[in-house]
């Protein structure tokens, strides 16, 4: 239930893109008196502008009144701002709560049903096949969070599904104190946003928010190989249902047949998963658990799962000509491009690079050395940390941009080109959507 002191005086809602503009309105509409402010300038639709006038959102962009937001009942947090930004710290000074969007949004759903999965790696991919299987199942469900709309649109929709599968990002997560996952799902862990957070720890203490509230009822499916996740989740009330890729459980991958198998029985055979690489298989096992958790029998979750297709920007294959160009985009971790390395096989080219979010891109040594890897091209902000950390290992060029590294890749003559960034995308592009987008229109025209 929202609490009743929220509405005592005025919301303030941080941040203006997606979040802080689904949260405004939804908060408006349902008789909140709402102060909205973005720091900076982002384009707002006139259709947007026009509505909150309607509704009576007083927003304002290029600053926040601090004084406003002081003496606010609540503030609301988009992702993208960092907690130690100065208006957040102003308002926890003065006393004033805040909350995560996800929080106002799952206690605006009450009726509705949280599967919520996050992880550092795979939980876009994770979350995208559990919503296509519950749609094909007839499961009254809805799709939401880091993948796209936050999940207050859909509260502002009027609709109350069932069930909402959530991606949580550790930004989403960090503000959040009442959320409860029905079903919570954590992928895996490994070091990233180091450029946000102060540690790993602090980044970790936020992916352990999935746990919080947790009953005998909730469900926790969890990877059974990762001690890491094991530690974080540590003794939690609930029921676990475990997946691994080497051992027996509810969900495993058998690879001496090679075959995902559930709840004993095969599931698919690996061959007719049409997702690249293990970190996919990892991703449809978690999946699988989840819907079998939800009701959907073997043969819909099989068919579902056959059905997948990868999402764009991760590890999308573009074939032009003789070249096989996969874009991975998304990887904007170390961990993640490793495990793309990992999917690979044959000759090919890896391009890397773009804003650094302070990991060490030498952890891809091992893998790097003595593979099929041919030669590395690093380009952006990042392409000297790159070079300087993987330089002993293989031949390192650098470019200057995104541009540069496709002529400087395809010079190389290898017959699979890997573009899988390690890097954020902010130093040449708005995010990684936008940086993928950039590289598969430069292999077309380049
Ligand atoms: N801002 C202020 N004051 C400040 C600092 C920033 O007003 O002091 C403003 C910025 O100018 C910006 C806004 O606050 O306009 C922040 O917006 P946002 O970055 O939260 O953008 P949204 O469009 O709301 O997108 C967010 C998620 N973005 C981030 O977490 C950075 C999206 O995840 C998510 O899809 C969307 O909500 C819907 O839930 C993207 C992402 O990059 C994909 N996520 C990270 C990742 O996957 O690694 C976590």
């Amino acid at each position: 239930m929202i609490p009743p002191r929220w509405r005592e005086g005025e919301v303030a809602v941080l941040g203006l893109a997606r979040t802080g503009i689904a949260a405004a309105r939804w908060l408006a509409n349902n008789g909140f008196s709402v102060y909205a402010s973005d720091a900076s300038n982002p384009s707002i639709p006139d259709d947007v502008v026009r509505e909150f006038g309607e509704i009576g959102v007083d927003s304002h962009i290029g600053g926040h009144d601090i004084s406003r937001l002081e003496a606010a009942s609540l503030v609301v947090v988009s992702p993208g701002i960092p907690p130690d930004a100065t208006p957040l710290v102003a308002a926890r000074e003065a006393g004033v709560e805040v909350v995560a969007e996800l929080e106002l949004a799952a206690l605006a759903l009450e009726a509705t049903r949280l599967v919520v999965i996050t992880g550092t790696n795979g939980k876009t991919t994770t979350t995208h096949l559990i919503g296509e299987t519950l749609a094909d199942a007839g499961v009254d469900s809805v799709v939401a969070g880091n993948i796209g709309d936050p999940l207050i649109a859909v509260a502002s929709e009027g609709r109350s599904p069932d069930w909402a599968i959530v991606e949580a990002s550790s930004f989403q997560l960090h503000d959040c104190h009442a959320l409860r996952a029905d079903v919570g799902v954590l992928t895996n862990l490994a070091p990233d946003h180091l450029d946000r957070y102060p540690g790993v720890a602090e980044y970790y203490a936020d992916k352990k928010r999935l746990f919080q509230n947790a009953s005998d009822e909730s469900v926790w499916i969890t990877c059974a190989d990762d001690a890491l996740v094991a530690e974080l989740k540590g003794d939690v009330p609930g029921k676990d249902r475990f997946w691994s890729m080497s051992n027996e459980q509810p969900a495993w991958f058998d690879r001496a047949s090679d075959r995902l198998v559930l709840d004993g029985h095969t599931l698919l055979p690996r061959s007719e998963l049409g997702l690249l690489g293990d970190h996919n298989v990892s991703n449809a096992l978690a999946a699988a658990l989840v819907c079998s958790s939800i009701g959907v029998g073997p043969d819909g979750i099989a068919t579902s799962i056959k059905q997948a297709v990868s999402l764009p920007h991760r590890m999308e294959v573009v074939t032009v000509g003789n070249v096989r160009w996969i874009n991975d985009s998304k990887a904007t971790n170390v961990s993640s491009t490793s495990v793309a390395i990992a999917a690979m096989g044959g000759r090919y080219v890896l391009i890397m690079g773009g804003r650094h979010k302070g990991e060490s891109y030498s952890l891809l040594g091992p893998q790097l050395t003595g593979g099929d890897c041919v030669g590395l091209v690093a380009f952006g902000e990042s392409a000297e940390a790159i070079r300087s950390d993987l330089v002993g290992i293989l031949p390192v060029r650098v470019a200057e941009n995104l541009e540069n590294a496709v002529s400087c890749a395809a010079s190389l003559d290898a017959p699979t080109v890997l573009f899988s960034p390690a890097c954020s995308s902010f130093d040449q592009f708005d995010n990684y959507e936008h940086r993928g987008a950039e590289f598969k229109r430069l292999l077309v025209s380049p």
